[in-house]
């Protein structure tokens, strides 16, 4: 039997301070806003607040690219305003995670500045630092041929000390060096130990899987022969060090609170996922596996995209939940965050959009593991508008992806078709999807602000949003609401329980059961029809049927309507 710490059937709610809520009429979302809505976070069931970066920064990653750990982000607010978000949330028996961001910090970070200013600097090995590489014509080249998550060469030239620094995402986010001791204990002291002894609980943990980075340095395989730059992710995910460093966190910082970690690894064989989270190896409670998210994405570009099918769901499911059965480690459950696109858009029907939002919480509230939901996606909130065209896009991903597109095929005949094509791909998978405002009523900007927003506020206010879903008992918002509940009422099976798919080759439909290891007579059924059309409804299995819940009114016994989700209690 597993232990059954707080955090583990907990409904965890991500918040992304800038889209949430607007409390000043700057356009900005911040931490007054957040306390504002504390009531209706608890009324839906949240027991865990994460909130995104809050951190002081330039802002060219959103808050992940931080200048100061210690001090709040002007625009959102004071360290006060922390303290009494910290306050209030626990006042309202609910707990606060922060985001954990230490794989880099800003160029605009004290130690990086000092760390620039000369190569004999006491700072100078806190990031990585590599000098050129030369070709036979002299011409100067990077250390090697990795290349960042948001294009271009994770190597940056500067022309001070006359060397490269690693970052493998932004320009502007150099990499921490690992390796020094020193630095790890300013990272503890600085990024957790100061927001944990002021009482907050725990910490989603930033590119987790990233610190270590194999130190010969040598080239990535080439995955993309027709890219300058490789995924580096073989020579840095996972790395020989990782889970000395994990182990190292765990013991001098969160083993001595009563912390809860979760950490975004991605990729990670069955193998490596559990020495991040069996309780035994004491690293981090649970890990955000990206299996599920990325079905159909293709590895390598990060807008490369190709159909998929319900089977390859499943089984991204299956490994995601699955890895931790028979030990005693922990996992999570999440389909949506601020990298990733809306579900709804995504993975259900956007002409059955209502329906097949409550299937993805059908299905969300019955699998394994601490449920995560993303702000706005308790009211189904959908992708941008496609007709919207890439000045409406603001992640640096995106636009660097676009601009890299345009310098390529800018002078093609066909350009314009092309450029359809990918603005189609990023309609349906850039991180701006899920970063449109959150859209609390139908009035201007959708309550959001009473300002000009940072960003434009999804045409669909006006029929999606908080207001006019609260008390509505056949709204997607009232939906969550009670599969919350019952998720906790029957969480023996619900949320500890086994997984077992049923149907793996059926395309249409997903039918698991979910089981109670000590009392395996009881089980919870659950029937998904992932589907435009009705179709059959069979029991797979025998025994006592009896419906708890479902996202239709009237059920037919015998038919499936599109996108109809039901869960029986089979005795
Ligand atoms: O994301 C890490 C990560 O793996 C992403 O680069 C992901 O592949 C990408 O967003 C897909 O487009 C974390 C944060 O969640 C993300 O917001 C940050 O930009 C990134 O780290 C750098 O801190
Ligand atoms: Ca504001």
């Amino acid at each position: 039997t597993i232990a059954r710490e707080w955090w583990k059937n907990a409904t965890v709610y991500q918040i992304w301070p800038a889209s949430y809520k607007d409390s000043n009429g700057d356009g900005v979302g911040d931490i007054p806003g957040i306390i504002s809505t504390l009531d209706y976070l608890k009324d839906l069931g949240v027991d865990v607040i994460w909130c995104s970066p809050m951190y002081d920064s330039p802002q060219d990653d959103m808050g992940y690219d931080i200048s100061d750990y210690e001090k709040v982000y002007p625009e959102y607010g004071t360290n006060e305003d922390m303290q009494t978000l910290i306050d209030e949330t626990h006042k309202r028996g609910m707990k606060l995670i922060l985001d954990l961001v230490i794989n880099h910090t800003s160029s605009e970070h004290v130690w990086f500045k000092e760390s620039r200013s000369s190569k004999t600097n006491s700072k100078r090995d806190w990031y990585i630092w590599k000098p050129p590489k030369f070709d036979a014509d002299g011409n100067r080249h990077p250390p090697n041929n990795w290349g960042s998550f948001f294009s271009g060469s994770a190597w940056e030239y500067d022309e001070l000390t006359g060397e490269y620094y690693l970052r493998l995402f932004a320009r502007t986010q150099p990499d921490l060096n690992w390796e020094n001791e020193v630095t790890r204990k300013a990272i503890y002291d600085s990024a957790m130990k100061f927001w944990l002894d002021r009482g907050i609980d725990g910490f989603r943990i930033d590119t987790a899987g990233l610190y270590s980075k194999d130190q010969k340095f040598p080239d990535a395989s080439i995955v993309c022969p027709d890219e300058e730059f490789q995924m580096s992710f073989q020579n840095t995910n996972n790395g020989p060090r990782i889970h000395e460093f994990h182990k190292e966190m765990y013991s001098n910082v969160t083993s001595n609170y009563d912390a809860m970690t979760v950490g975004e690894v991605g990729f990670c064989s069955r193998e490596d996922s559990l020495k991040y989270v069996s309780a035994k190896e004491q690293e981090m409670n649970m890990i955000f596996l990206f299996d599920t998210i990325t079905v159909g994405r293709e590895g390598g570009d990060t807008f490369g995209y190709k159909d998929w099918t319900l089977t390859d769901f499943k089984r991204a499911i299956q490994k995601d939940t699955t890895f931790i059965e028979g030990t005693d480690a922990w996992s999570t459950v999440f389909i949506e965050n601020h990298d990733q696109p809306r579900s709804v858009t995504r993975f259900g029907g956007i002409k059955y959009a209502s329906q097949s939002a409550k299937l993805i919480t059908l299905l969300e509230s019955t699998l394994t593991g601490t449920l995560f939901i993303y702000q706005g996606q308790e009211i189904g909130m959908e992708n941008l508008p496609r007709s919207w065209s890439i000045d409406e896009y603001k992640d640096i991903n995106t636009i660097n992806y676009y601009k890299k597109f345009k310098e390529k095929y800018g002078n093609d005949s066909d350009f314009k078709e092309k450029e359809e094509k990918l603005m189609d791909i990023i309609n349906l998978v850039a991180r701006d999807n899920s970063r449109s405002p959150v859209q609390w009523n139908s009035s201007t900007n959708g309550g959001f602000t009473s300002g000009t927003p940072w960003t434009r506020v999804n045409d669909n206010y006006r029929t999606i949003n908080v207001a006019s879903q609260i008390d509505d008992p056949n709204s997607v918002l009232s939906f969550w609401k009670k599969s919350i509940q019952i998720r906790k009422q029957y969480q023996d099976l619900l949320i500890f329980g086994t997984f077992k798919i049923l149907d793996f080759e059926n395309e249409n439909v997903f039918t698991y059961i979910k089981e109670d290891e000590k009392n395996g007579l009881r089980k919870a059924y659950v029937v998904l029809n992932f589907s435009n059309n009705s179709v059959k409804f069979e029991k797979l299995i025998g025994g006592e049927f009896e419906l708890l819940h479902c996202n239709v009114g009237d059920v037919d016994e015998s038919i499936l309507s599109p996108y109809e989700g039901r869960l029986y209690i089979v005795d």
